[in-house]
């Protein structure tokens, strides 16, 4: 691994979801294996790191979110010895490494919330969770009025030892999913424990999931009793950086710069700054860039925003476009509405113009690419790939759809196998001979879309990616840096970056002519006659 000071203010990172990525063993699920011998699409591609969605043990009553134990793979995985394989083979290639860390809550499978069941009210077993009596004559109603993210109370009633209904306990997520008490000096100690487990085996990170939920107002209080404007009892707690503190001392203290990015869905942008202090996480995800949707004044806005709000800490501003919880973004660009929310069912299955969302998408890849910070790619964002809105119901696996009966579509659309190569399912995700087909169905119309259909035609979104990339990393004035605005008129977004570098990208409905240039470096799109087309994004000299 070549050393680079703060390697991670301009990195680009390529999102793997390992069930989607690459089935190994050909049992229509990815995998280790199949991460292994795919290393060189995101090493051909040009991204500086990896990020690992969670693959440890698991259930998988949340696509492994929900964890069993956090030091081994799931066996539907692959085996620890693999993973480490996997570390070194990456490093070995030049890219990093950052697993996925899941503090806020465990697997009800893990043994610590078995051992909470069995040790019973009371115990110090139990102390590690929020377990609480129910309220009304019989303990029947549930301890306060949460929500789960999934639909239903944020509690689940639990059967004790003697047979009886007994304790409830908070799960913000599935019932499969308790939520860690971290006022327990257990579960910190056992978290920094699990992070030096992994530091120790080479990663180079951690992506920490919902990052701000740790800690709850211990009351835990109704939200209804709670004023609106106050502080909310489960997000954002003051007391969650005292964590961070003590998580960043420990990454400080091993050799190379090992780094993290919260998972933080928070709109107050001095809030979300916080949490990158010099002392805490080194960067975070900046959301409301993905929910402004493919308008000049918006994003606009969100850029400006997202500096204003970093700079006081000195922190790296990250650029995300899609992930595995939200609806592909060539998919949302091509709605009437390109924002995004977490209502995802107001806009599912509304009409899509994928031809529209796709040139839109071009034109951010290459927005996004030219921001000063870290760039996140999302496994099949290179490859343009849609949102499946088809998926039979019967397949659905996301806990978001089944606990809301369907109300939710759920986010198994975001989630379907790549396409690597040949004409028809599984495009090379599973080998030759697999016993079944992938475990979400592929739509036919990917044919086009398979890295091996892509390579080598100039005018693929993968072949995009890839010029951008390579030219990111030639551009000193890209990645870390200063931004400067142009002013190119309505509905168009033009800055320069140092080094003589012009991003500039069209909105509107026309033609635009280019600011005074001497060389274009790349277009997302062909030009009219010298002037930038609508939904076009071009870089110049
Ligand atoms: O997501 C947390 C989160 O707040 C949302 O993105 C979530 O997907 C949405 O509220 C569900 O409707 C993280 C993970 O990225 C997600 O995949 C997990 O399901 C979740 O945490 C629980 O671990």
């Amino acid at each position: 691994m070549t050393e680079t000071q703060q390697w991670w203010r301009g990195a680009a990172i390529y999102q793997i979801y390992p069930r989607s990525f690459a089935d190994g063993d050909g049992d229509g699920v990815g995998d280790v294996a199949g991460i292994r011998a795919r290393l060189t699409h995101p090493r051909d591609l040009g991204v500086d790191a990896l990020w690992i969605s969670p693959w440890y043990v698991s259930p998988m009553a949340d696509a492994g979110y929900d964890v069993a134990d956090f030091r081994d793979i799931d066996p539907l995985f692959g085996t620890l010895s693999e993973a480490e394989a996997l570390i070194r083979e990456a490093h070995a290639m030049d890219l990093r490494v950052i697993v996925d860390m899941v503090p806020n809550h465990c697997s009800d499978q893990h043994s610590w919330f078995r051992a909470a069941l069995a040790a019973g009210p009371g115990s110090p077993e139990r102390a590690r969770f929020h377990f609480r009596p129910g309220r009304g004559d019989g303990g029947e109603l549930p301890p306060n009025d949460w929500p789960s993210h999934f639909g239903g109370p944020a509690w689940h009633r639990v059967m004790e030892a003697d047979g009886t209904a007994g304790e409830w306990y908070l799960h913000l997520f599935a019932p499969g999913q308790p939520d860690f008490n971290w006022d327990n000096p257990d579960v910190r100690e056992e978290f920094e424990s699990v992070l030096r487990f992994w530091l120790d085996r080479g990663v180079d990170g951690f992506r920490i999931d919902v990052a701000d939920n740790l800690v709850k107002d211990p009351a835990l209080p109704d939200l209804a009793s709670v004023p609106e404007d106050g502080p909310s009892p489960v997000h954002d707690q003051d007391g969650v950086h005292d964590i961070y503190r003590s998580w960043r001392r420990i990454a400080d203290s091993y050799p190379g710069e090992r780094i993290f990015v919260g998972e933080l869905w928070l709109s107050d942008r001095e809030r979300f700054a916080r949490y990158l202090r010099p002392d805490e996480l080194h960067t975070g995800f900046n959301f409301p860039f993905l929910q402004a949707g493919f308008d000049a004044g918006r994003m606009r806005a969100v850029i400006d925003d997202t500096l204003a709000a970093h700079a006081p800490v000195g922190a790296a501003p990250t650029w995300v476009l899609s992930n595995h919880d939200t609806t592909r973004h060539v998919t949302r660009y091509g709605r009437a509405d390109s924002s995004y929310g977490f209502d995802r069912r107001r806009l599912h299955g509304t009409p899509v113009d994928l031809e529209l969302g796709t040139r839109r998408a071009r034109a951010a890849a290459l927005l996004t690419m030219a921001l000063p910070g870290c760039v996140y790619v999302y496994q099949g964002d290179e490859l343009g790939l849609w949102e499946v809105e088809d998926i039979p119901e019967h397949l659905i696996q996301d806990p978001a759809f089944h606990g809301t009966a369907g109300a939710d579509p759920g986010r198994d659309g975001c989630r379907v196998p790549l396409p690597w190569e040949g004409d028809g399912a599984p495009f090379g995700f599973s080998p030759d001979g697999a016993t079944t087909g992938p475990w979400l169905p592929q739509p036919p119309a990917w044919k086009d879309h398979t890295v091996a259909a892509q390579t080598g035609d100039p005018d693929s979104t993968l072949e995009l990616y890839r010029t951008a990339l390579r030219l990111r990393h030639a551009e000193a004035g890209l990645g870390g840096g200063e931004l400067t605005w142009l002013d190119a008129g309505e509905d168009v977004l033009a800055f320069t970056r140092p080094g003589g570098f012009t991003c500039v990208v069209n909105f509107s409905e026309r033609a635009v002519d280019l600011p005074e240039h001497h060389e274009l470096l790349l277009a997302s799109g062909p030009l009219d006659h010298g002037r930038l087309p609508s939904a076009t994004a071009a870089w110049l000299r």
